[in-house]
């Protein structure tokens, strides 16, 4: 396979919203990024992934964009975000940019040009009649309620996936989509060095015929994107495409197709969900269906395609309050177990604002604490359905998307040291115990560990073997126990990682190699056991 330098990148994920306030706005800010950056040299990262700091109302953070051409004033300045490339380059560190297709804020001047009745803008924009005097069909908004929105100037209704101030873009009309791609070359010709590409699998939906995800045109109009952005230029892109199977994943990232470096595909966070139900409805996680899962796809795309590895994005809780350990005496053995995990698997590894910390999930009080549009429309919603308060809240608590927003943990100052003013979403209070200052330079930090791990992707002999050598899982009797090998040419690596705080008994002898690293002392290490929250990884 032809190598790339996606390939053994380390992707860091930054939401600027709750990164690093320097203006004093209680935001952080392009700024803060660049204020930030030899920390980020410091882990070793790469790659940095920022979330949406494009001109926006913020109804959705960012995701609604209203001029595709500015930085937000909250955020800084155009010329703040070249500043913030060329540090980052003069360091090693690319960036790539957060582009959002599917739709606009109903604030971009083309939503408004459409809405005052200019028809060649509004059919940037899908519109459809009612039905005696109701909604044109009954499809809902991810964002619950309705996805039509009626407009009473016209008699007719906008459709939009998300919020309603989120409404979706017409893809099949061809200026519509030409306006896109000139806006991509626009920030491509500045040096930004690729991007990811927000709910990409929405783009070929057809409304009347309910497809929404996956539609029959999705490929035809990502392999314009590519012809018309992409070619001929080194850069990376990683497509959100929440429903793709193995299937689809290997058709966006095979590169003799010509559509993405790489795709996100969300299988594994819905496995504690009930099937067929909504992300509210929680079902708690059976590690089997855990390890299947990566196993699935470790296994589906060793020939063609590649993925992305993540447990963590700005849309997810914190992995270690979902599916690890919080309690302080495993809390960082826990969040090590993930790190090793992450960095072990094939496909580029992405890492979320704070997981470098192991930064835990905030547990909210009550709604007024909450800032995100999906849980605050949900409330509503829920309640329609009989849910009573406390059940709602519980839900949110677990998988609202506040929970991994909070700001980042810089020191044990005030906020965090994230903003010396009120920050626009409340500091997790465990900023005392859990900060970066505490931890960088520390060599049993969590820190410490995401740095070693990444530095392993680097390390000349070894590199290969963690990029592209070849994943086998081996089955073991406990579900908590992941064991897997990474092989190339005569190197083998084997990844033995314990997700529970049990003594699992274990024949370690038959591991041959050894230990690079582990986050237990080498002499406490037996032959017939993995202890609490262990990882270990040998390489012969
Ligand atoms: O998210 C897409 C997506 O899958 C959402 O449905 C989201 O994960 C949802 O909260 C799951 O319950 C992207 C962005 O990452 C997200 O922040 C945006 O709100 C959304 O698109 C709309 O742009």
């Amino acid at each position: 396979m032809e190598r790339k330098w996606w390939h053994n990148s380390v992707v860091y994920q930054i939401y600027p919203l709750s990164f690093k306030d320097t203006s004093g706005n209680g935001i952080g800010d392009v700024n803060g990024i660049i204020e930030k950056l030899d920390y980020l040299k410091e882990l070793g990262v790469d790659v940095l992934w920022l979330s949406p700091i494009y001109k926006t109302p913020l109804d959705d953070n960012g995701y609604d964009i209203s001029d595709y051409y500015d930085i937000d004033p909250l955020f800084g300045t155009l010329e703040d975000a070249k500043r913030m490339l060329k540090e980052a380059h003069d360091r090693g560190i690319k960036i790539i940019m957060d582009l959002v297709l599917n739709h606009t804020s109903d604030e971009h001047v083309w939503f408004k040009k459409a809405l005052d009745g200019d028809e060649y803008y509004k059919d940037f924009y899908v519109w459809r009649k009612g039905k005696d005097g109701n909604p044109p069909s009954d499809v809902q908004s991810i964002f619950s309620g309705s996805a039509w929105e009626y407009v009473e100037e016209m008699d007719e209704y906008f459709f939009h996936l998300f919020s309603k101030r989120q409404p979706d873009l017409n893809w099949e009309n061809e200026v519509v989509r030409n306006e896109l791609y000139k806006m991509i070359n626009f920030w491509l010709d500045l040096g930004f060095d690729g991007f990811r590409l927000d709910v990409i699998d929405l783009i070929g939906k057809e409304v009347d015929n309910k497809i929404f995800s996956n539609g029959p045109k999705m490929h035809d109009y990502i392999q314009e994107m590519y012809r018309k952005c992409f070619e001929g230029r080194d850069v990376m892109t990683v497509g959100e495409m929440g429903g793709a199977n193995i299937e689809m994943a290997k058709l966006v990232s095979d590169p003799e197709r010509k559509e993405f470096s790489m795709l996100f595909q969300f299988e594994m966070i819905a496995l504690d969900q009930v099937k067929g139900k909504s992300k509210w409805e929680l079902k708690e996680l059976d590690f089997d269906d855990l390890k299947n899962n990566i196993i699935k796809w470790q296994d589906g795309l060793s020939e063609v395609g590649w993925n992305s590895n993540f447990w963590n994005n700005h849309d997810q809780p914190r992995v270690l309050s979902r599916w690890g350990n919080t309690d302080p005496k495993y809390r960082e053995l826990s969040a090590k177990v993930f790190a090793g995990v992450l960095h072990s698997l094939r496909g580029t590894p992405y890492v979320y604002q704070g997981e470098e910390l192991g930064m835990t999930g905030y547990k909210f009080n009550d709604f007024s604490e909450l800032k995100d549009v999906e849980s605050l429309n949900m409330i509503e919603e829920f309640r329609g359905y009989g849910w009573s308060d406390e059940k709602i809240l519980e839900s949110i608590r677990v998988k609202g998307r506040d929970n991994s927003r909070t700001p980042m943990q810089w020191n044990d100052s005030n906020n965090g040291g994230f903003t010396n003013n009120e920050p626009w979403l409340l500091v997790n209070p465990n900023y005392k115990e859990i900060n970066a200052e505490s931890q960088v330079g520390n060599d049993n930090s969590v820190f410490t560990f995401y740095k070693k791990m990444i530095e392993l992707r680097k390390k000349s002999e070894i590199s290969d073997l963690l990029v592209y050598g070849k994943f086998e899982n081996i089955p073991t009797n406990n579900k908590y126990l992941f064991v897997f090998q990474r092989k190339l040419d005569m190197q083998e690596l084997t990844v033995v990682a314990n997700f529970s705080n049990e003594y699992i008994k274990y024949d370690n002898e038959f591991i041959s190699g050894n230990i690079i690293i582990s986050n237990y002392d080498e002499e406490k290490i037996t032959g017939n056991e993995v202890k609490p929250y262990q990882i270990t990884i040998y390489l012969k």
